[in-house]
């Protein structure tokens, strides 16, 4: 009989913890043998202690499951901006690195997108099948930032059709709806660190005034060149989370959306320790992400997987396809996966990334992106795609 424990790939899930309405059971029911999760009680900048990791170590091991990677171990806005004070937040980021690695967790995600995590426009939108999906629409983005936000010079960000149409759906908007996008838009998706109000999202996008891309990159490297040693000597892989979507938004500048920008970072610090989570529904929202030759190219880097899929229904415009089709050609994926795999030596933890909400989901209250089974099919289908790949090489 093969094992589930078998594969290239470990499955995983993401969960947030005891409040997730998406339990441990739920999920190791859906055939998952590790969970991806955080301590998202701790506030941004604080050191995760030693006893709360064991702790939370605990929970997920009572469930039969082990906690594979640490998703997010967030990186303070004011490392970011090197803002007064940054080089002690640094320090505590290595010192919670350090109890990570005391308790066996040894890889850890983060993000460097500027103010705000991941950002979609409607978090239910209708499918055909009645299932509902996360959709990004540009458009949406104009509305709120040129017409709600009244952010200085946001017209020069935007195409003359993407103001146009912004422009005639604000016009039809009305206060709920309003409030609606501004909600979705910055009050913070789960797993994001920050949450905003109107006047406060202002004044965090202020403090990029004078930060563009090129300084957001030596922030970066400054960053890595900080942590990695540490990391090294600890044997604990960081992998950093591409900029979802890919693109910059709200004038603030982004540094990990392409090849040519992975490349920058492991080119400027090369340590063993730096290293990618391969998000696919992040970076194949760009055509010009080539995923299974980033996948080949970065192999020896890549620790952590995100599985997804995106439909493009016009530039600008994409939402969150099931996990097989879409954009990207996870067949393809897998297949280059598989081999890092055996060229490395390692099993790479992946996680359905998202899914849909569906059957008795729609009735029920979980994160968005985050509940239960249309994450369950998912993993089903990848799970099925691997065994396939697999079985298919060991015949040629
Ligand atoms: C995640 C983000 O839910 C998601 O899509 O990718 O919350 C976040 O960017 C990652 O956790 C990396 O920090
Ligand atoms: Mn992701």
């Amino acid at each position: 009989m093969r094992s589930d424990q078998a594969g290239f790939m470990v499955q995983a899930m993401r969960w947030f913890g005891p409040a997730d309405p998406v339990s441990l059971r739920d999920i190791r029911q859906a055939g998952a043998t590790a969970v991806v999760t955080a301590l998202h009680n701790i506030s941004n900048g604080e050191i995760w202690p030693l006893a709360a990791i064991r702790e939370r170590q605990e929970l997920v091991a009572q469930a039969g499951l082990r906690w594979s990677v640490v998703e997010s171990l967030p990186v303070h806005e004011a490392i970011k901006t090197q803002a007064a004070g940054w080089e002690a937040l640094v320090d505590n980021y290595t010192h919670s690195l350090a109890n990570l690695a005391e308790c066996g967790l040894r890889t850890v995600t983060y993000n460097f997108m500027p103010v705000l995590d991941w950002t979609r426009t409607d978090l239910a939108y209708s499918l055909p099948d009645g299932a509902r999906a996360l959709r990004f629409d540009l458009a949406d983005v104009a509305v709120f930032d040129v017409h709600m936000l009244g952010r200085a010079g946001a017209q020069r960000d935007y195409s003359a059709a993407v103001l146009e149409t912004a422009a005639a759906r604000f016009a039809r908007m009305n206060t709920a709806q309003c409030k609606a996008l501004d909600r979705t838009v910055i009050a913070g998706l789960p797993g994001s660190e920050e949450s905003f109000g109107l006047a406060a999202f202002q004044q965090a996008l202020e403090a990029y005034a004078a930060i563009d891309a090129a300084r957001l990159r030596e922030h970066l490297v400054s960053f890595l060149a900080r942590i990695c040693p540490v990391a090294d000597a600890l044997g604990v892989n960081l992998v950093v989370h591409p900029d979802d979507p890919p693109f910059p938004l709200f004038g603030l500048p982004r540094v990990v959306s392409t090849q040519a920008d992975l490349d920058t970072i492991f080119e400027r610090v090369p340590n063993r320790s730096n290293g990618l989570c391969l998000c696919t529904g992040s970076l194949g929202v760009r055509s010009d992400n080539d995923l299974p030759a980033m996948v080949r190219r970065f192999g020896a880097r890549i620790h952590f997987l995100h599985l997804r899929n995106v439909a493009i229904e016009e530039p600008g415009v994409f939402h969150e396809s099931t996990h097989l089709y879409g954009a990207v050609d996870m067949p393809d994926v897998l297949r280059a996966v598989r081999e890092i795999s055996i060229e490395h030596g390692k099993r790479i933890p992946m996680r359905p990334d998202h899914g849909h909400q569906m059957l008795d989901d729609l009735q029920k209250v979980t994160n968005p992106g985050y509940s239960a089974i249309g994450r369950l099919r998912g993993l089903a289908e990848l799970r099925g795609l691997e065994l396939g790949i697999a079985a298919l090489s060991r015949q040629v």
